[in-house]
């Protein structure tokens, strides 16, 4: 007799397998059953104060991981955690999303059932555009199929899956699960030929390639096959902002981050200098191209992603990022590495001026001494992303952010679901102000899981990335004392910053605290920013006046 198991213990069982550990999400009663399935599993649930604090955990563990899950009730759970599965999607972070959703039996007995908001099909139906796979486990007979053609779509695509569940099919019977069998998708191999023939003929031809490395690198695990191309061919490495931390950078090829005009200028002359670019897995959006101030010529230019690549206009498509890398390292010569000017590390330069005020700046530079391997670096977006460009993150995928989708309140959560899969990753977050009164409830999470983050709230008391764009009295906010969630939450360590001493010795005490997390709450003034920040609001600042003047 064939074995068999139920619906719910099929997608249990499929997900143990791919390796996820933990599932984070808020319960609701029409998924207490599958939660009961999970509790018994090999899974810890990790409830969290919210589903979007959740979704963005999740999306966090995936970019560490490679897989993440979120599980939560129907529309009202669902549509909270909508936001984050959006912005994994657009990032590209392979994420489940699980959601219960009332019976198929009860549907028919009384259509107004608690949650449901047009018709039964209705959240499904949304989450179909934020997904590569949006299914409903309705059926015994194909749910099997379903759920390993979603995993499949999951997995191959790097992009969120959503998984329903009616509340009485979670433990109907089905076929066991067979092992999981995935097929590496092969490159057309004429294509491949034709693709490295024609990159390495332009390599060859040019004075000066550099690659520019992107998000993708991460998302397809080719860490270390870009490094040993990098290596062979000796060609200068810059890393697009979404992809930081894909190269360790303080390795003697890496540029810095490249984002058009506003990144440093010394990457951005060295970049739109080279007479042949290469760019790998990036997905050149707007902040990537600092607002498309940056001046790549595709003349002049290598484009290899996912979907495809272009070798100036010519397009291939059916082409493995991670074949093509390897086809040029058989097909360039060995050089020896071309000369990048060296920065001396901040931990000989910089020097704390104990009474001045804060500025994010000088907070940036400070915390570039004080990094360490064992750390990840996650940021929320504004200055806490835009200041932290330049740090030096010394090995691969210890930089998390959302660079692209930019939604703020990324980063405490984040920061749950990256320090829960890699323990031994300290994380050092950076949040603004304004995200983390959006999600900075999540650290409740993070006491209860014994996790111990040093997170700093850039305190500026407000929206200032908006303040540069369009000032107005829309973006203050309430001045929260950040450093007392302590007292509510009751475990924790806070502390309040205004000048660079008082920074230099919070960050000792929270260095050393290991027993919990610790806050830093760093008083900065309202109008100061980074570099990155100044250039970017004025940038921006331009198309919003053109916008209201059309
Ligand atoms: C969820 C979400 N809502 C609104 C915005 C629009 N927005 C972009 S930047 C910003 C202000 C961010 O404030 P804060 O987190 O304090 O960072 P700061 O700009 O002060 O560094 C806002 C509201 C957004 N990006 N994400
Ligand atoms: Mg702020």
């Amino acid at each position: 007799m064939r074995q068999r198991t139920t619906i719910g213990g099929y997608l249990i069982h499929r997900m143990e397998e791919l390796g996820i550990k933990h599932v984070f999400g808020v319960p609701g009663d029409y998924v207490l059953g599958f939660y009961d399935q999970m509790v018994e599993s090999k899974l810890a649930v990790v409830g969290t104060c919210t589903e979007l604090g959740a979704g963005f955990a999740a999306d966090a563990y995936a970019r560490v991981n490679g897989l993440g899950a979120v599980c939560i009730t129907y529309s009202v759970g669902g549509f909270n955690a909508l936001n984050a599965v959006a912005g994994a999607y657009a990032e590209k972070s392979p994420l489940i999303l699980i959601s219960g959703a009332p019976g198929l039996g009860e549907r028919e007995r009384s259509p107004f059932l608690h949650h449901k908001v047009r018709d039964f099909n209705t959240q499904r139906l949304i989450f179909e555009r934020v997904t590569v796979a949006a299914i409903a486990l309705e059926n015994p007979d194909d749910a099997p199929a379903q759920i390993d053609n979603a995993l499949d779509a999951c997995i191959r695509q790097k992009r969120p899956i959503y998984v329903e569940i009616p509340r009485d099919m979670v433990a109907v019977p089905c076929a066991a699960p067979k092992p999981w069998t995935f097929d590496r998708v092969k490159s057309d191999s004429l294509a491949l030929r034709e693709a490295v023939a024609e990159a390495a003929e332009m390599i060859r031809k040019a004075k000066r390639t550099i690659v520019l490395g992107g998000v993708e690198i991460h998302r397809f695990g080719l860490q270390s096959l870009l490094k040993r191309l990098v290596e062979h061919t000796g060609m200068p490495i810059a890393s697009t902002l979404l992809g930081k931390s894909m190269m360790e950078e303080d390795h003697p090829q890496y540029l810095g981050v490249y984002e058009g005009a506003m990144g440093r200028d010394d990457v951005r002359k060295t970049v739109e200098r080279a007479d042949c670019l290469m760019i790998l897995g990036a997905f050149l959006t707007d902040i990537d191209l600092g607002i498309f101030t940056a001046k790549l010529d595709p003349a002049k230019t290598i484009n290899a992603s996912a979907e495809r690549i272009a070798i100036k206009r010519h397009l291939f498509e059916d082409i493995q990022l991670k074949d093509f890398m390897e086809g040029l390292i058989g097909a360039l010569p060995k050089r020896k590495s071309a000369k990048v000017r060296a920065r001396k590390p901040r931990e000989i330069t910089f020097k704390t001026k104990p009474a001045n005020p804060m500025t994010v700046r000088r907070m940036f530079e400070r915390i570039d001494a004080f990094l360490r391997d064992e750390h990840i670096v996650i940021c929320d977006i504004g200055d806490s992303l835009f200041g932290a460009a330049d740090l030096t993150i010394r090995k691969h995928t210890e930089f998390l952010s959302p660079a692209y989708y930019t939604s703020m309140g990324f980063a405490v959560p984040a920061a749950l679901g990256a320090h829960i899969n890699k323990p031994k990753l300290r994380p050092v977050v950076f949040v603004g102000d304004g995200a983390f009164q959006m999600t900075g409830q999540e650290l409740s999470t993070i006491v209860r899981n014994n996790l111990n983050p040093i997170v700093i709230v850039l305190n500026n008391k407000g929206y200032s990335t908006e303040r540069f764009i369009d000032d107005g009295p829309y973006n203050d906010i309430l001045n929260w004392n950040y450093h007392l969630v302590t007292e509510l939450l009751g475990a924790g360590l806070g502390l309040e910053v205004h000048t660079e001493g008082e920074f230099d010795d919070a960050l000792d005490v929270a260095n050393a605290n290991m027993d919990s997390f610790s806050l830093i709450n760093v008083h900065l003034d309202p109008y100061d920013s980074s570099r990155a920040m100044e250039r970017l609001g004025k940038r921006l600042g331009k198309t919003f006046e053109k916008s209201k003047k059309k």
